[in-house]
């Protein structure tokens, strides 16, 4: 299918806005890193293993301010801050910090993700990773890179070819975890989890995973990788029925080569 151009958008500018703002919240995100004994760390709801500190909350602010600025007709959907004017045809979807328990813990494992749906469609996507000096980016039918190197998914046909990224959380899901994991092992299959959808999906993109299965997510945490997997050849699940972009659903994304043989052993739940 020919990607839809929108030459009535300016999409070159929210691209390169994409890109810069990743980076440079990413360096806020660094500088709070650095002096993180000194975050308050708070619990969101009941789950003690959801946590949020104030470097999420600023560099939301940070985000979605810059955006306002630039781009002041666009929707907007954050996971600290909540949602604006999401019937407009471009709406921004980000996360400033996915992975935030790795964050407050001082595992390097965490991002900026800054993605944009075009007519409920994501379209483009921007991760920044600091740690590691890896911005992932992608735009609809334009490709996606690491830095500046094309990303292609795995040709692995099978699931002991290669690693697969595995996460889950407490309030919704969770029991679908272990089953998954015993069949992955079954199928000589591996799993790895590091703590960040965002980044998960952008390896995913890049072939250093095969594929990705999180038993519920939440649309900022992998919009911007979805464009990333799909300019990459990568396939993904429907995440976005239900009311997938607000509520959140079960995830997966693959190198085509191994998207059934994950879903099968996901079964049914992955679409329920
Ligand atoms: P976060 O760091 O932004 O909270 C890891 O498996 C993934 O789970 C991360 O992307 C993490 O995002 C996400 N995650 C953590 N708590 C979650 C929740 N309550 N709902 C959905 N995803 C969550
Ligand atoms: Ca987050």
């Amino acid at each position: 299918m020919n990607a839809p151009i929108h030459h009535d958008l300016d999409l070159d500018a929210r691209y390169a806005c994409a890109r810069s703002l990743a980076l440079e919240a990413a360096q806020l995100g660094m500088n709070f890193y650095r002096q993180r004994e000194a975050l308050t760390v708070e619990h969101k709801g009941s789950d003690r293993q959801d946590v949020v500190s104030v470097a999420d909350k600023q560099i939301e602010a940070f985000i979605r301010g810059r955006l306002a600025e630039c781009f002041p007709e666009d929707g907007f959907l954050g996971e600290e801050s909540g949602s604006a004017d999401l019937r407009a045809r471009c709406v921004w979807v980000i996360d400033p910090i996915d992975g935030t328990a790795c964050f407050v813990n001082g595992l390097h494992n965490w991002c900026v993700s800054i993605g944009l749906l075009v007519d409920g469609q994501p379209c483009i996507g921007a991760i920044a990773d600091p740690n590691h000096d890896e911005l992932f980016h992608g735009c609809q039918g334009r490709g996606a890179y690491v830095n500046d190197t094309p990303l292609k998914v795995s040709t692995a046909t099978h699931v002991s070819e290669g690693l697969t990224g595995v996460g889950t959380f407490h309030p919704r899901g969770k029991e679908h975890f272990i089953p998954f994991l015993q069949k992955l092992l079954a199928e000589g299959g591996m799993f790895i989890r590091n703590g960040s959808g965002a980044l998960m999906t952008a390896y995913v993109a890049a072939g250093r995973l095969i594929g990705y299965y999180e038993t519920e997510l939440k649309s900022w945490d992998c919009l911007a990788g979805l464009v990333l997997v799909a300019e990459a050849g990568g396939v993904r699940n429907d995440f976005f029925r239900n009311d997938g972009l607000l509520r959140g659903n079960p995830y997966l994304v693959a190198a085509p080569g191994v998207y059934r043989q994950l879903a099968e052993l996901i079964g049914p739940s992955l679409d329920a």
